[in-house]
């Protein structure tokens, strides 16, 4: 084994080189706030449209609620996600009240070529009154033109769009405690139908409605608040507009404090995915929201799995780029958890603090390629001399690499040789041996 000490930790340093980098793992997107994502396949892509919480400044909002524009990000491997930047901002649109902040949860839909953006937002007109615009690009990353004035007979929030086989398009928002729904004009700008309420769903507060077909079953999905907080249900009709039968939980309550969730269901390259929000880089204030992706998986009979929450989210980590173990996939049950690296900066991340013999974290999905891998670094941190083990696809599995563990290191990047010649997909699993504790690892990388 050979032992090369690179550098030692500079914040400065540290802070410049994570600005603008996306993650893999979730939450998705950790140089802002997102919440509510609608995720989409366009042009063999997927594009996730998310709404954009930032800190509200002195009354600004509603109930915390601040949010004047939206980007897009778009990803093919949903590893590597790309920020297309702002497409829409409250002062574009002349029928927004652009004193209000709120540009709340969106959604986007192709058609014939062309991209509609639907977005609710309080109008000039009435402030008491939530409606729902459309803004219109040729490209999915936008631009994308706002229409001058709101769909008329429409008030509430969170659109939702679906096009059937048929090629009818359907409408939904919520408000008033109730989902409605109308069929949308051709043009995708006006409604073709009355607006009416769906049938069928469970009583009590329910929002963001997100309507998708499987195998000819609709599943019009949603946020629902059978006690204290938001939890993602699922009802099932044999058409589009219902009446829905209920179906299930698809993912319970938060138990760490994030009153919403919203979400949306897609299919990408044979997969099913759930995209949702937590408030992983604003534990103490759930409007300030990010968002994660996990992977949704049905039942032979068609119903869905409940899915649980992760931190690694989904996707293949490229073993030659840093590997945010922290988002774990798997943990022992004692001695190993996660902190903030900066409480100060939340966006810096997380790290991993073994404070135990024994513990270990799993992380799956390594691509560790056709290229032979010499060395691994790891930026860690070590109270005492030790080692810390990297092991391949099971806690004691094959020996990758054992790094050293100087006493008092403070943060650094610290090298080892590989022990093996390894190609390939792999979990990896990282532990400490014989180190007195703590021990801090904040990120893996292969090369
Ligand atoms: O983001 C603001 C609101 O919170 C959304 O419109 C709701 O769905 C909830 O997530």
């Amino acid at each position: 084994m050979r032992l090369l000490k690179i550098f030692t930790f500079l914040p400065v340093f540290f802070i410049l080189s994570e600005i603008g980098t996306l993650y893999a793992q979730n939450p998705l997107i950790k140089h802002m706030f997102t919440a509510d994502p609608s995720a989409r396949v366009f042009k063999k892509r997927v594009y996730v449209f998310p709404s954009h919480d930032i800190p509200c400044g002195d009354g600004q909002g509603f109930i915390g609620f601040c949010m004047a524009d939206y980007h897009v990000f778009s990803s093919e491997d949903l590893s590597n996600w790309t920020d297309h930047g702002i497409i829409l901002k409250q002062n574009d649109v002349a029928w927004v009240d652009s004193t209000t902040y709120s540009m709340w949860a969106p959604d986007c839909i192709s058609r014939n070529g062309k991209y509609y953006f639907y977005f609710p937002a309080v109008s000039n007109e009435n402030p008491r009154k939530r409606r729902i615009g459309v803004a219109v690009s040729d490209n999915p990353e936008g631009p994308y033109m706002p229409q001058p004035s709101f769909i008329k007979n429409v008030e509430g929030i969170d659109p939702n769009v679906f096009i059937d086989r048929d090629g009818k398009a359907y409408l939904y928002w919520s408000g008033f405690r109730s989902i409605r729904v109308a069929r949308l004009n051709k043009n995708m700008l006006e409604l073709d139908s009355g607006p009416q309420i769906i049938e069928g769903l469970p009583e009590k507060f329910k929002e963001g409605p997100y309507l998708f077909e499987r195998k000819g079953v609709y599943y019009m999905t949603f946020p629902y608040v059978p006690e204290k907080s938001e939890r993602l249900e699922y009802t099932i009709a044999d058409n589009p507009m219902g009446p829905f039968h209920y179906g299930g939980v698809i993912m319970d309550e938060s138990p760490t404090g994030c009153w919403t969730n919203h979400h949306s269901v897609i299919e990408y390259k044979g997969q099913w995915y759930l995209f949702y929000h937590h408030n992983d880089l604003s534990p103490n204030f759930d409007k300030n929201r990010s968002i994660r992706v996990d992977s949704l998986f049905f039942n032979a009979d068609g119903t869905i799995r409940k899915v649980t929450p992760s931190l690694r989210g989904v996707g293949i980590s490229p073993a030659n780029q840093k590997i945010q173990v922290d988002r774990y996939s798997s943990i022992s049950n004692e001695g190993a958890a996660i902190d903030y690296l900066d409480t100060l900066n939340r966006q810096m991340g997380w790290k991993i603090v073994f404070t135990q013999p024994n513990a270990w974290v799993g992380y799956n999905c390594v691509d560790f390629g056709k290229k032979s891998i010499s060395e691994v670094n790891v930026m860690l941190k070590s109270l005492s001399e030790g080692n810390l083990e990297i092991r391949l696809d099971h806690v004691n599995g094959a020996l990758l690499a054992s790094i050293y563990l100087e006493p008092d290191s403070g943060w650094g990047i610290v090298s080892a040789e590989m022990e093996q010649i390894i190609s390939g997909i792999h979990n990896i699993y990282i532990v400490p041996d014989r180190a007195e504790y703590p021990v801090e690892v904040d990120w893996i990388q292969f090369e």
